[in-house]
């Protein structure tokens, strides 16, 4: 591990968690963990924990009953196959879900995405992309919720996007 990623562990395990991250299983981590990294790239405090809407629904109750009180501003939520924890999430929580759908082996994460982003009207779910681009996009999004009241947050996330044009306006195709 880097010096830049001891520094932002240290900063995170100091703060209370803003985002909470949930995923269905420690399989959901290789993807999932994209979110953790740009929630580290901005120094925003966050928990990471497996909870399965299947597997530990009592736990999900729990999870979910316990964000508010406990201060989370958004919950990442991450699962495979017929993933319903982000749904079951937002259903006993009013804090805002952002859903990731996993990649699976049989269905490349089609199911993940169709079951995340299908939900009836009344409980809603802002689903992203399947995969590693939804996770880390799914990081930005809560970090642009948060910069809305965090002014030194918003100069950064200003600052981040300045970086990716300069980067993409400097880029050449091979000759
Ligand atoms: C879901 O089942 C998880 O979100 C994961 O994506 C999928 C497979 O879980 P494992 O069998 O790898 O534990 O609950």
């Amino acid at each position: 591990m880097g010096c830049v990623r001891i520094r932002a562990l240290m900063a995170r395990l100091m703060k209370k968690p803003l985002v909470g991250i949930a995923m269905g299983s420690q399989s959901d981590w290789n993807v999932m963990q994209h979110a953790a990294r740009q929630l580290d790239d901005f120094g925003v405090a966050y928990e990471a924990r497996i909870v399965s809407a299947h597997r530990t629904p009592d736990l999900l109750y729990e999870y979910a009953e316990a964000a508010a009180p406990r201060g989370f501003r958004c919950i990442i939520a991450g699962a495979g196959g017929s993933a319903h924890l982000p749904g079951m999430l937002a259903a006993k929580t009013i804090v805002p879900v952002l859903g990731v759908p996993v990649p699976t082996r049989h269905l490349k994460g089609l199911d993940s995405l169709l079951s995340i982003v299908q939900m009836p009207k009344g409980v809603p779910v802002a689903t992203f992309a399947v995969g590693e681009a939804g996770a880390a996009n799914a990081g930005l999004f809560a970090v642009a919720l948060l910069a809305r009241d965090d002014e030194r947050l918003a100069r950064r996330v200003e600052a981040f996007r300045r970086k990716q044009t300069r980067s993409v306006r400097a880029m050449k195709l091979p000759k």
